[in-house]
């Protein structure tokens, strides 16, 4: 069967690459980017594109019968630090907007839905290192509770509809083809940009804030894979923990260092984003990924310092 893809919220860090990486596979006119802003320069070069609102429902269900997907990514969210901006706001749009396209692919029958979830799922009480596939979940944040919200919807669906729904909890995503999307963890990006642009930078998380974290290439490649996986070896309708590397601000800072030696990092104090990190993870169990669906990282601290700062260089007007 010919597949026909759309992915919801296509502008943003995760859904540039992976239409990008989708349209590799099945042809650039298979796959259908949407967001509610303008298209980026990538995706609007590289096939069709629509206008999306996950709120608008209606909107939605004429996309839905216009396309007939087969498949539907829905990455539209907003994230951790935003999120304690507007609260209210990320409640929605993280919850109805899933709860739209559940309903809508029950209706038209989609074969495969993935729904991103998060490390922020986890809180204060869960064990923070090596923190398991199921423990004591108590996320403080906005974010972090409607992404726990959302992986009991996914499985209730799946259990009550039987649909074919797959996730994963993403650790922090580096990468830098898209700008990151108003996250905890964004510090991890914006170090490798102000380290080539001006040689120092103020880290908003403390020196030693160990949190769980991937480079985008292994992200996109764990995502297809999930989402290639037979079904019979999808045994969690939740969200899978996935982990490909932990590190600090400090041991980030020393791997840039060793490349440019001139650079420099301070520390802000009282930062609210660091309330949100010393809630979450510092290392993650994936266990069940590996068993499920062959999952290994390749991107380790040394190589992702690497590929950053290279294509950076190449990128970024100095
Ligand atoms: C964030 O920091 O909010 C995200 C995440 C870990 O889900 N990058």
């Amino acid at each position: 069967m010919s597949e026909k893809i759309f992915v919801i919220g296509a502008n943003g860090q995760i859904g540039t690459e992976l239409v990008l990486a989708l349209r590799g596979i099945y042809g650039a006119e298979q796959v259908i980017a949407s967001d509610i802003n303008n298209p980026n320069e990538a995706l609007r070069n590289s096939g069709p594109f629509e206008f999306a609102n996950v709120l608008d429902k209606e909107n939605l269900h004429a996309l839905f019968q216009k396309h007939q997907p087969t498949q539907v990514y829905l990455l539209a969210a907003i994230l951790s630090a935003v999120g304690e901006q507007k609260p209210k706001l990320a409640w929605d749009l993280n919850m109805n907007g899933l709860i739209h396209v559940l309903d809508l692919a029950v209706e038209f029958k989609v074969a495969k839905v993935f729904w991103p979830s998060s490390i922020a799922v986890f809180g204060p009480h869960s064990p923070r290192q090596n923190t398991p596939q199921y423990c004591v979940m108590d996320p403080n944040t906005v974010y972090g509770f409607s992404k726990l919200a959302g992986e009991r919807w996914c499985e209730y669906y799946h259990a009550k509809y039987g649909l074919d729904v797959r996730s994963i909890r993403y650790p922090g995503l580096i990468s830098w083809k898209a700008a990151p999307g108003g996250g905890t963890t964004d510090y991890a990006i914006h170090i490798f940009h102000e380290a080539l642009k001006t040689g120092t930078y103020q880290s908003f998380l403390s020196a030693d804030t160990r949190l769980p974290m991937m480079y985008m290439d292994d992200a996109i490649r764990a995502t297809i894979s999930l989402m290639d996986a037979p079904t019979e070896q999808i045994s969690i309708r939740s969200s899978y923990n996935l982990a490909g590397m932990s590190f600090t601000p400090t041991e980030l800072a020393e791997q840039i260092k060793q490349r440019l030696p001139d650079f420099t990092i301070t520390y802000a104090d009282n930062d609210p984003r660091q309330a949100i990190a010393n809630s979450w993870p510092q290392s993650i169990d994936d266990s069940q990924a590996q068993t499920d669906w062959k999952w290994q990282p390749e991107y380790d601290l040394n190589a992702l310092t690497d590929t950053m700062l290279k294509n950076l260089q190449n990128t970024l007007v100095l």
